[in-house]
């Protein structure tokens, strides 16, 4: 179906830092009939993209992010609601969280707020997160998948320690590997000995279900 809501007023908003009129406008794109995840995807994804694109050209400096976070971290508050699916079964447990040192959350928030809206049962386990904290709790829930976020090039190779923790720890054949964020791509997955990769929170979500079929082979 092809949307009539106008996000260019959103965008700018999150651009801007303006956390109050980015929700009055969420709230508004609900109201017009737009999905929690159009509005994630269309909105305030794309008004992140700015912002890093201005943080790259040294047009923003650290304020200006944390104002853009705090707006997009409140706005999916506000969604979270509206991704819920209470009815279906559960597809699947996941682990998710951001590699040891690195506290940059915005995009893993995104992912693990679409995967649980995707219907699966999600441990969202923050940030800075050390390869025996994700094997650990992988444990305790029986997770399916753990999901690693990694935006920073130099803490890749925590993917890695933590693949190698789970062959340890006798889980390998139990548990699959899902990563993402900005500094890893396709090529990562076999570099890191994981088992797959997502561009974005919808794609996580059906490479997230193909992992499953694979488990249950
Ligand atoms: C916002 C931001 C910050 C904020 C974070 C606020 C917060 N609460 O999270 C603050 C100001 C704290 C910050 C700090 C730093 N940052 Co910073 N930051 C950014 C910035 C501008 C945007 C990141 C973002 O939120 N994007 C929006 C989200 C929606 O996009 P995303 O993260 O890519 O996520 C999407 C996908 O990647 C994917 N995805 C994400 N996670 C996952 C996980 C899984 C499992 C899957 C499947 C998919 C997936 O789906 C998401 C949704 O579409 C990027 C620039 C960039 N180009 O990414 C730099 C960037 C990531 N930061 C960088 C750096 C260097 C830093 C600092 C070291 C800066 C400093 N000198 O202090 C510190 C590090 C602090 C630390 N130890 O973690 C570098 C990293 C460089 C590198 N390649 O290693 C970048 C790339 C900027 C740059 N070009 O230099 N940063």
């Amino acid at each position: 179906m092809v949307s009539g809501y106008d996000y260019t007023q959103m965008i700018q908003m999150v651009v801007d830092g303006e956390g109050d009129d980015v929700l009055d406008l969420v709230d508004e794109a609900l109201e017009s009939g737009e999905s929690a995840d159009a509005i994630i995807e269309k909105g305030l994804v794309e008004g992140m993209k700015i912002v890093s694109d201005k943080y790259d050209k040294k047009e923003f400096f650290v304020p200006d992010l944390a104002a853009a976070a705090d707006a997009m971290s409140d706005a999916l508050d506000e969604l979270k609601p509206h991704l819920e699916q209470s009815t279906e079964e559960v597809k699947g447990t996941i682990v998710i969280g951001v590699v040891q040192e690195c506290s940059q959350e915005i995009g893993k928030n995104i992912v693990s707020a679409m995967l649980s809206g995707g219907g699966f049962r999600v441990h969202d386990i923050g940030i800075n997160v050390t390869p025996k904290e994700f094997i650990d709790k992988a444990k305790e829930v029986h997770a399916d998948i753990i999901a690693l976020g990694c935006p920073m090039l130099q803490t890749v190779k925590y993917i890695k320690e933590t693949v190698d923790l789970a062959v340890e720890e006798n889980i390998r054949d139990q548990v699959k590997f899902l990563i993402g964020g900005a500094s890893t791509n396709p090529g990562t997955v076999a570099d890191q000995g994981a088992d797959g990769w997502g561009k974005d929170g919808s794609e996580a979500v059906d490479v997230a279900l193909k992992l499953m079929e694979e488990l249950r082979k």
